[in-house]
């Protein structure tokens, strides 16, 4: 098997139709697949391969008078998220990925690989599917080719990106693609050349999640699930463009995408960046509890943002679909969200009613009875584990979504006029902050910090700085990416976005959220726009600008005062502690911090000194 060469040389051009066609025969000679059939994307050919691995036992086709069109799937059990420690950034030096990210050399990596995907789709088809990241022939878009052995990973990339013919014909004898190696490592064929059974979730123990920036390409090996399988997502639209973006003076950012209208009728568009699971597909869809408020959705986990001709930061949602976080998700707290899920949709391990339809922890109070688990056990309330894993997720077209903004696929994207930044905080961070100016946003955002949630491997709850939510998703090195924001900034001068933090995630010490959260964040959202319409004024505070209590807008909520209070206020000890944990973030990055950040750091110390 070693003696076969690495089919991708570095320095190989990932260019025009001949190089693809060369390209998937040499993936194809490696991996030896039986067939290898090239995606249209057409309905016909999603619904005779769903058809096909529901009579082979890996999907589970859902009552269609329940759940048209839909289905279930049950992953491995280690199998269930994205894993951060398997996720290898190759480029050429460690310090160009940075301390944050795991760096490989990429003449080791490529060998290890190599040795990995020789023989590794045996017995098995590999799909080639071509897709467009952004509307098709759009001024931010992309292309990009999976090549993957999971019908899984098509079935849901078709959802996920405009896949198929379409993206195909995107590619002439110049345009650049991005080339993605997937495969879930669990060849049909043994050692012997004997046959051996599929099984309902193949993977392997061994996961490899490797991107080689320089060369732009993307090899998964070992996992079907999610980011580390359908890797247009975050391998492609954020590690590998980011990358791109540092190059080419554009951002890729983990952001939503909002149409914002007041009830004086005007529209803003806004862009927000949370953690994984910490609330953006909730806010995206929001459904405002305020009257004369509409918020329609563009994107719900990734943002490609560009300046325009007219000087102003445009974004568009690179993905056409949701892989949203299922529990959590129901009528009350997301609408939106499950009108879009009624149908035409792939759910991955949350739990199956009897009468053939899904469930997951939060879509109602009590669970239906004769529950079967993610897991595929009898379930019951008394069982102690919850029904659908916490990272249990619906794969669905936007198109579906019943708040989908009219231009969430316009081609020259939107103009962005608030970018915010949030994170999980049970303490500190009060409910809404602006910055001062650009360079405070950018230290807003290089100072979330987030508990930890289920969306990856790891202690769940834990608190972690994670950089405008990107700590794992930045193809390259994390201070490099502050500068890069401070320049960008720099380019947008007065035309910049104006900057903000908040935090829906605060409770109280008996352990109660201070904040109801989901359509009540509208009464930020007010607050947001009446700053930009220079409609209220703020009160400094060491920590950036915040809202006076009479300019939130409270009614009916009936808040106790000692909670209002404690999410307006800032607790100067609180953040003298932040600071430290701040300034040790900082120290990661030596000198390639910006000097404008250290300085402000520097600042707030000062400030909060004097602060009672
Ligand atoms: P990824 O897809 O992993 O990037 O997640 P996400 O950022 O889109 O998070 P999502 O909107 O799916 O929310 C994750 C969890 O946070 C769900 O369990 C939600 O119910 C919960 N959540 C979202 N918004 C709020 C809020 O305003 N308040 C509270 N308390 N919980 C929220
Ligand atoms: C996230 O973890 O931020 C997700 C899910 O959006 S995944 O696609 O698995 O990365
Ligand atoms: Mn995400």
């Amino acid at each position: 098997m070693s003696a076969l060469s690495a089919p991708v040389a570095p320095g190989m051009v990932f260019q025009g139709r001949e190089a693809l066609e060369d390209w998937v025969d040499g993936i194809a000679a490696l991996t030896r697949p039986d067939a290898v059939v090239w995606c249209d994307g057409s309905e016909a050919e999603a619904e005779l391969l769903a058809t096909r691995m529901v009579s082979d036992g890996s999907l589970i086709r859902l009552n269609p008078a329940l759940r048209p069109n839909s289905y279930l799937a049950r992953s491995d059990e280690g199998d269930v998220a994205r894993l951060e420690d398997r996720t290898f950034i190759c480029s050429r030096t460690a310090e160009d990925a940075g301390p944050t990210n795991n760096w490989r050399d990429p003449d080791a990596m490529r060998f290890e690989l190599t040795e990995r995907f020789a023989g590794a789709m045996r017995g098995r088809t590999m799909y080639v599917l071509p897709f467009s990241m952004g509307p098709v022939g759009g001024a931010i878009s992309r292309v990009g080719v999976q090549l993957t052995d999971s019908p899984y990973a098509v079935l849901s990339m078709r959802l996920m990106t405009r896949m198929g013919e379409v993206a195909l014909a995107e590619i002439d004898g110049f345009t650049q693609w991005v080339p993605a190696v997937h495969s879930v490592g669990m060849p049909l064929v043994d050692g012997d050349g004997n046959r051996v059974p599929d099984v309902a979730w193949p993977s392997n123990p061994v996961k490899i999640i490797a991107h080689f920036p320089e060369t732009r390409e993307i090899w998964s090996y070992g996992s079907g699930y999610g980011g580390n399988a359908l890797l247009a997502k975050k391998c492609f639209a954020l590690r590998i463009a980011s990358v791109m973006a540092r190059d080419e003076g554009w951002l890729a950012e983990h952001m939503l995408l909002i149409k914002l209208t007041s009830p004086a009728g005007r529209a803003y568009h806004v862009a927000a960046a949370f953690p994984s699971a910490c609330g953006k597909t909730n806010f995206a869809m929001m459904r405002p509890k305020r009257p004369g408020w509409r918020v329609e959705t563009l994107g719900d986990d990734i943002a490609w943002l560009r300046q325009g001709p007219d000087g102003r930061l445009r974004a568009i949602n690179p993905e056409a679909g949701f892989f949203g976080v299922a529990p959590g998700t129901g009528v009350s707290t997301n609408p939106a969200a499950m009108a879009t899920v009624a149908g035409d949709t792939i759910f991955t391990n949350v739990a199956l009613t009897p009468d053939g339809d899904v469930w997951w922890e939060g879509m109602s109070k009590t669970p239906p009875e004769g529950l079967i688990d993610w897991r595929g056990e009898p379930w019951s309330p008394a069982s102690g584990t919850p029904a659908a894993h916490p990272n249990a997720r619906f794969t669905v077209a936007a198109e579906r979504c019943p708040v989908l903004a009219d231009d969430w696929d316009s081609p020259d994207g939107v103009p962005i006029d608030a970018i915010v930044f949030g994170g999980r905080r049970a303490h500190n961070v009060p409910l809404v902050t602006e910055a001062a100016d650009w360079a405070d946003g950018v230290f807003l955002g290089a100072t979330i910090a987030s508990e930890q949630t289920a969306a990856a491997e790891g202690p769940v709850g834990e608190l972690r700085f994670d950089p405008f939510a990107m700590l794992p998703f930045l193809g390259y090195d994390m201070a490099d990416h502050w500068a890069h924001w401070l320049r960008i900034g720099e380019r947008l001068g007065a035309k910049a976005p104006r900057v903000f933090r908040v935090n829906w995630f605060r409770k109280g010490d008996d352990g109660h959220w201070l904040w109801p959260g989901f359509g009540d964040n509208i009464r930020v959202l007010d607050w947001i726009v009446a700053r930009l319409e220079h409609e209220v004024d703020a009160v400094a505070s060491p920590i950036g600008l915040l809202p006076y209590r009479h300019d939130l807008d409270l009614a009916g909520l009936e808040l106790p005062d000692a909670d209002v209070r404690e999410l307006l206020t800032v607790d100067a000890a609180g953040w003298r502690h932040e600071c430290d944990e701040i300034a040790r973030l900082f120290a990661r990055f030596g000198d390639r911090v910006p000097r404008v950040l250290a300085r402000r750091l520097h600042q707030l110390r000062w400030r909060l000194g004097s602060y009672a």
